[in-house]
């Protein structure tokens, strides 16, 4: 599942005979990871402050990873921006995208640049958000079900049937709730607690913001997410709240990478830099409605944003989980012994 946007190289003809000015600046293939919005709005004020031209194509960061490694003998993309961190740091261990060096850096918080770091200067945070529990507060009112608050009330029968969140095949997401539970639970107790939840589960969705539109539109309950995107969809009118879990909760480190062989790589390199100022970060919540925290030091935390400083947060091992090898080897695990589980 993909969409594509093409950002026209300008909106007037240039008279015949004469390049167009935005055709001199050439094309910028991207490959985004956030809310299709959030996608449209970068490609669309990129081009409009540097007149590159702009492919985009939007697919969630498990898909984006997929596409890169099927695409590494003749890339396609230049740029892939967004998507949970775990799958950018498994691309540069690959070998799939290459290191940079923004001027830019020296604006941004620190973890951003641990992200860079621990990737060999490949990848780099543009924003940061924690994994918690979405719900329809109406729903759940209506049928009498208290709100779950704890790791430990998911698995409990009251919930059963009413829980949704994605699955980590496509959704990098759905990794990050999985290594969540490994590093807070110890490996086989978080499997045997998968089990476990998988009564409750009604559905395990293709991309990670899938479940909290679920809990949005009344068809669930309770979803598995980033607690950003309930606030997004409360934002957009829905009666949706959330909680972070009182045993504490994990994060991503949502990053951007410039892909190996690049064909554009003075236009990658022109976005990587516009992509870490602090006008572009504050388009994920001014033209996209996304409640990340943003990277930059200078661009704020857009009004009512979970405030990563107020919630228990594990130390995310992100060299551990991010690397191909772990991820691989727990979402296989995931397959055999919950995703195929019968109900
Ligand atoms: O843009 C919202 C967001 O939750 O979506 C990103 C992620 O790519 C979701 O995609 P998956 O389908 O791969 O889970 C997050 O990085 C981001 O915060």
């Amino acid at each position: 599942m993909q969409r594509r946007l093409l950002i026209p190289a300008i909106a007037l003809a240039a008279p015949l005979g004469l390049a167009s000015p935005a055709a001199a600046q050439g094309t910028l293939n991207l490959y985004c990871s956030v809310q299709i919005e959030w996608c449209q709005a970068i490609a669309t004020n990129f081009n409009r402050d540097t007149g590159i031209r702009v492919n985009m194509t939007q697919r969630g960061s498990g898909e984006s990873l997929a596409a890169i490694r099927a695409e590494a003998q003749n890339p396609r993309g230049d740029v892939w921006f967004g998507g949970t961190g775990d799958p950018h740091l498994a691309a540069a261990e690959e070998n799939l995208t290459q290191a940079y060096e923004s001027g830019n850096n020296a604006a941004l918080h620190p973890w951003a640049l641990t992200q860079w770091n621990q990737s060999g200067r490949r990848a780099i945070g543009v924003y940061a958000g924690a994994v918690g529990f979405g719900y329809n507060s109406e729903l759940l009112a209506r049928k009498n079900i208290a709100p779950p608050t704890c790791w430990a009330d998911l698995a409990d029968p009251r919930f059963r049937g009413e829980i949704q969140v994605a699955n980590p095949n496509s959704s990098g997401t759905a990794y990050v709730i999985i290594a969540t539970l490994v590093q807070l639970m110890g490996e086989e107790e978080a499997f045997a607690y998968m089990r476990r939840l998988h009564p409750n589960v009604n559905s395990y969705a293709r991309s990670g913001t899938g479940p909290i539109k679920a809990v949005a539109r009344g068809e669930t309950g309770v979803s598995l997410s980033f607690v950003h995107d309930a606030v997004t969809e409360r934002n957009a009118g829905f009666p949706v709240a959330y909680n972070t879990p009182c045993e504490g909760t994990g994060y991503e480190i949502g990053s951007m990478s410039i892909i190996r062989g690049a064909r554009n790589i003075a236009q990658a390199r022109r976005f990587y830099d516009w992509a870490l100022t602090e006008p572009a970060q504050r388009l994920g919540f001014e033209a996209g409605g996304q409640l990340q925290q943003p990277s930059n030091r200078s661009a704020p935390l857009p009004p009512n944003a979970p405030d990563l400083g107020r919630i228990r947060l594990i130390e995310y091992d992100f060299a551990k989980y991010g690397r191909a090898a772990e991820r691989r080897r727990l979402i296989e695990r995931w397959d055999r012994e919950v995703g195929s589980l019968p109900r």
